[in-house]
């Protein structure tokens, strides 16, 4: 092979080829620079950004609203990775893996840290009683699902958005790599979707919500210019129960949130109150 990599002894950083994300990549963990955070009047604090991750947060929190638990009221402020403000000091205390996103309980007496978007699922869940099973076979099927959805959406995301859209150029050993997986994964969702309405089972629960932002938005063609590429249509059970929850409100509320691109009206940095989003839904053409 022409252009054969071979690897050094030690690898260091010095090999830069671009790519959308190179500029805030270190092989090192920790604070870059002091920046604390702010704090709004609401119990729940979310620091995040409107990627499939961020977003699987607003849904919840919206979900719960909309389900009536005023508790969950949140005040959402726009952490912009691109320019790095995952490093500043007051992320990192709040989430030493700097990404978002990242969610501060101030209810109790003590402010409690959560990050990890599936585990904040979860956190929230097991707090208010809602979108998980109290016990047994069915709390087990979606905390399966929940689970597979934080192990595998870093292959559709990290491994085939990277290469297909984001990579400096098209290689086509990680481009197949990855498509690979991306296929087979919504494979494993259409067979499961094929005899149950939801990942859960019968009923709607956290395990939809941290999967529909990355495979909900890929069968819609919301995700990386890949829904012909991916042949999204004949993944008919995927497309079905993905329409099914695009129609909720708490979903269109939530995916908008902390979104900072796109159309006007599925924009909103950050979001204070219920109003917020109002405002910038009436925008909708
Ligand atoms: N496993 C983490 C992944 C979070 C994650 O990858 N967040 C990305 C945005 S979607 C991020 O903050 N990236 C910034 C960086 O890597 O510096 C979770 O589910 O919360």
């Amino acid at each position: 092979m022409a252009n054969e990599y071979i690897p050094p002894k030690v690898w260091t950083n010095d090999n830069e080829n671009g790519g959308q994300w190179a500029s805030i990549n270190r092989p090192d963990s920790g604070a870059r620079h002091e920046q604390e955070l702010p704090v709004g009047e609401h119990p729940f604090q979310l620091y995040s950004m409107g990627t499939p991750n961020g977003q699987k947060v607003t849904i919840m929190f919206e979900e719960l609203l909309a389900a009536g638990v005023k508790e969950a009221e949140y005040d959402a402020y726009l952490i912009k990775i691109g320019d790095g403000d995952q490093f500043g000091s007051g992320f990192v205390a709040v989430n030493p893996n700097s990404k978002i996103p990242a969610l501060v309980d101030r209810s109790g007496s003590e402010p409690v840290n959560v990050f990890e978007s599936g585990n904040i699922l979860f956190y929230l869940a097991e707090k208010f009683g809602h979108f998980l099973p109290k016990e047994g076979a069915k709390r087990a099927e979606v905390m399966n699902w929940l689970f597979w959805l934080q192990g595998s959406a870093p292959y559709l995301g990290g491994g085939f958005g990277h290469f297909y859209a984001y990579a400096p150029e098209k290689f086509e050993y990680p481009i197949n790599r990855f498509t690979m997986e991306a296929k087979r994964q919504l494979d494993v969702l259409d067979k499961r979707l094929a005899n149950n309405e939801f990942l859960g089972g019968d009923d709607y629960s956290i395990a939809d919500i941290a999967t529909w932002p990355w495979y909900g938005n890929l069968v819609l063609g919301r995700a990386y210019d890949a829904a012909e590429f991916l042949d999204v249509e004949s993944y008919k059970n995927v497309v079905r129960w993905a329409k099914a929850i695009d129609e909720r409100e708490a979903v269109q509320r939530g995916r908008i949130v902390n979104r900072s691109w796109g159309e006007e009206w599925e924009q909103l940095p950050e979001r204070h109150s219920a109003e917020d989003i109002d405002k910038v839904l009436k925008l909708k053409p």
